[in-house]
């Protein structure tokens, strides 16, 4: 079976469907979230086509996946251990798009790490995001360990980790599922299959049709939502979210979805997939279709929606003149921070 096919399996959204008697303004701020973060990534290819930035590593395509999850969960009171391609997940959760920028730059007072490691290797204490390491898969069992923690305490928390589809192949991943599984924590993990893990495409990555088959075999209920229609990810995730948040165990939620843009700046993706694929996944962009989906709802109209892009416009060019202004970290902080210390503002 052809990788395109695979992905696709997901439902589409009936245009005349109704938005799940979500409130409206809940609606308008999902593609608020999904729309600043589209023009914050693509400004931040612009930069690094102009060669002011060294890394760029997008989540174009994926903003349905990250903010149906998102908006599931209590913001600022559940742990995220999130991957490198959640931007419109960390913006939802509030990092604001001039940290981000300051991030890109490598900038003075970069809430991840200050500036130590690459862009978009997220942590927010503020918002109970875990910070990351490059190595794929590696958050999972951190997720899990968090997860643990939590149940320990008491706490009503939920843990929520994201990760490629092709990380799934790492060790790392089925022995924080499992754990996760035995234990039946309050645990999420959130696979963004967008078909490809650089250039290997899923079909050699695994030989089952969906990763979230695998769940079965973990002992925890498995799903797979249409990653390009943010509904459909939010309703999945709820529905995770109450199981755990109810003392009820983990889920495995599949969103299928598709980067439409190289795996990073560094890569060059006609060397393994056709134009016409990518132009195909482009027609169910999921901003796209969630534009039409409320336009037919009523819920935006034309000059909304202009004013909505004004606004994501005007945010991400605040963020860059701020980050391209900022300082770099002074020498003398090079060794810090290392071990117990809170990163500097
Ligand atoms: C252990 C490890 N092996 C290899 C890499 C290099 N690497 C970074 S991202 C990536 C692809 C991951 O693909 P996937 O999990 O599908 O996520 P996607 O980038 O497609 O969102 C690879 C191989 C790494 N960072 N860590
Ligand atoms: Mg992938």
């Amino acid at each position: 079976m052809a990788t395109t096919e695979i992905a696709t399996k997901a439902k589409p959204r009936a245009k005349d469907e109704k938005p799940d008697d979500l409130p409206k303004e809940m609606l308008l701020d999902m593609y608020w979230q999904m729309l600043r973060s589209r023009r914050l990534d693509e400004r931040a290819w612009v930069l690094h086509r102009q060669g002011k930035i060294a890394f760029h590593i997008s989540a174009m395509g994926h903003e349905a996946s990250q903010i149906g999850a998102v908006f599931a969960l209590r913001r600022g009171h559940d742990y995220v251990v999130p991957y490198y391609r959640d931007l419109p997940m960390m913006l939802a959760l509030g990092l604001t798009p001039r940290d981000f920028c300051i991030g890109l730059f490598g900038k003075r007072g970069e809430p991840s790490s200050g500036a130590r490691q690459m862009p978009s290797h997220w942590g927010l204490r503020r918002a109970n995001v875990v910070t990351t390491s490059s190595p794929v898969a590696t958050q999972i069992p951190h997720a899990a360990g968090i997860a643990f923690a939590i149940k320990l305490r008491g706490d009503d928390r939920v843990a929520l980790t994201c990760i490629g589809e092709g990380s799934t192949s790492q060790g790392e991943w089925y022995e924080g599922l499992n754990w996760a599984a035995v234990h039946k924590l309050p645990f999420i993990c959130l696979v963004q299959n967008n078909v490809y893990a650089i250039s290997v495409p899923m079909d050699k990555q695994m030989a089952v049709p969906n990763v979230a088959d695998r769940a079965a075999a973990f002992g925890m209920p498995g799903v797979v939502v249409d990653g390009n229609d943010v509904l459909a990810v939010y309703r999945g995730m709820k529905a995770a979210v109450d199981l755990a948040r109810a003392g009820e165990g983990p889920t495995l939620v599949e969103a299928k979805t598709y980067r439409v843009v190289p795996h990073s700046s560094d890569d060059d993706d006609r060397s393994y997939r056709s134009r016409d694929e990518v132009e195909e996944w482009k027609k169910r962009d999921p901003i796209l279709l969630f534009r039409t989906h409320l336009e037919s709802q009523g819920l935006l109209t034309p000059v909304l929606i202009d004013d909505y892009d004004a606004r994501a416009v005007a945010e991400a060019e605040d963020a860059v003149k701020f980050a391209e202004e900022a300082p770099y970290p002074d020498a003398s902080e090079a060794a810090y921070p290392v071990y117990a210390e809170e990163i500097r503002k």
